[in-house]
């Protein structure tokens, strides 16, 4: 008989909200993996079964610092499975005091700017300054495709040998909070397991600059010279969330350029408002393939924007602020789950959509009807509701 183990966070039938599907192991598995003795005429490699762990278990191993345990830590808050949500949520409330010690950088630019290449030559840097460094990666999963858009480029090759640095790519978005929770509460345990630097990269479409934006301190926009240059004007907004806009790829032929890229995205940057009070946003420029202008960018800007924010109260009150955001996106988040997946609403949807399509009902009062049925019957279930965010 065969041995397959069905993770038991894995949902009963495919839902469109499941970014990945579980595969069979390779014939024979893979050299050096669990399996890779057994017999090759086998379908697929046995997986072991791994112990359960407590929530004790989960908060000892994350505050020892254990790569293992913190990553399925963070698989347990990935995942879409309301058992596992219950005990994730005990784990964050045990671990937060050991949590904010870390500098949160976020990193964004468009696909190809030199974010991952940036990030690796950044992470060895203070990983050989004896820096405990994770990078961690926000990624708004295609909803076609299902896969994610930054995929295994996230790989960072000699960063993920070193000792002192903990790679996590992307979680998928989905039920039970989605994408922005995932990430923060993976932030967090990374901080809670002694990491001194978070790194989060993302790319520069949809959402996801606002979502690193409010769980950073530093946002750095790095942009690339040439084409494109009309693409990356347009985002105008994400310039305005940016602590520094790094020109990225100032070497060889293309110094120059860089330099001239440099002045022109200063010119904008007088003209805009900076995203941080009491501190200016300018450009500078960098090669993530040698290095230079690297140190400097930490050292002589990052690092002074830390030292400064701390002394104003500018930090503290940010992250104040990104704490309380977070809590009313969590109920907005919360509130429009539990009125879309409404049963009376879902009854009464279609009816009420066709009569605004027919002109029949005017907008406003449909939204009044849909608010009334939701709250009529939704509102007294809420308390003995089994979701996890249910009054117990
Ligand atoms: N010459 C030069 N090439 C660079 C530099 N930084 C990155 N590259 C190259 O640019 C390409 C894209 O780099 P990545 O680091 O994968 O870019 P990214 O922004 O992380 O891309 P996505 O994750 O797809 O959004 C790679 O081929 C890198 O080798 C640089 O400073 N100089
Ligand atoms: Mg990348």
């Amino acid at each position: 008989m065969t041995e397959t183990y069905k993770p038991e966070w894995v949902p009963e039938k495919d839902d469109d909200k499941f970014a990945c599907r579980v595969m069979y192991g390779v014939k024979g598995g893979h050299e050096g993996m669990p399996g890779s003795n057994v017999d090759s005429s086998r379908k697929s490699a046995p997986v072991i079964k791994r112990n359960k762990l407590t929530v004790d278990d989960y908060v000892d191993g994350i505050i020892k610092g254990d790569r293992m345990t913190l990553s399925r830590a963070i698989t347990l808050i990935e995942s879409n499975a309301a058992a596992h949500f219950y005990i994730a949520q005990q784990v964050i409330q045990r671990i937060l005091p050991y949590t904010g010690k870390a500098t949160r950088v976020g990193i964004t630019g468009v696909p190809g700017a030199g974010k991952s290449t940036f990030i690796e030559a950044l992470g060895n840097k203070l990983c050989a300054e004896g820096h405990r460094v994770a990078v961690l990666a926000v990624d708004p999963s295609s909803t076609v495709t299902k896969g994610s858009i930054l995929g295994d480029k996230t790989r960072m090759e000699t960063l993920s040998r070193q000792k002192n640095a903990f790679i996590r790519p992307s979680p998928s978005g989905g039920t039970l909070g989605g994408l922005t929770r995932k990430s923060r509460e993976t932030l967090l345990l990374c901080e809670a397991a002694g990491y001194d630097t978070i790194l989060v990269e993302t790319v520069g479409v949809g959402q996801s600059e606002t979502t690193v934006r409010s769980m950073v301190d530093f946002f750095l926009y790095v942009v690339i010279t040439g084409a494109g240059d009309e693409l990356q004007g347009m985002k105008k907004g994400v310039m305005e969330l940016a602590d520094a806009v790094l020109i990225n790829k100032a070497d060889g032929d293309n110094k120059r350029k860089a330099m001239v890229t440099r002045a022109e995205y200063g010119r904008i940057l007088q003209f805009l408002r900076p995203a941080t009070e009491k501190w200016e946003t300018r450009a500078y420029t960098c090669s993530s393939v040698t290095g230079a202008g690297i140190p400097e960018l930490w050292n002589e800007v990052i690092m002074k924007f830390f030292s400064q924010g701390k002394e104003n109260g500018v930090l503290s009150e940010r992250r104040k602020h990104q704490t309380l955001s977070w809590v009313y996106s969590m109920v907005e988040e919360h509130l429009h789950n539990l009125f879309y997946r409404s049963p009376s609403v879902l009854a009464c949807k279609d009816k009420i959509e066709t009569d605004v399509v027919e002109g029949k009902l005017p907008p406003t009062l449909a939204v009044q009807k849909l608010i009334a049925e939701y709250a009529k019957t939704e509102i007294g279930d809420y308390v003995k509701d089994t979701s996890p965010f249910a009054i117990k």
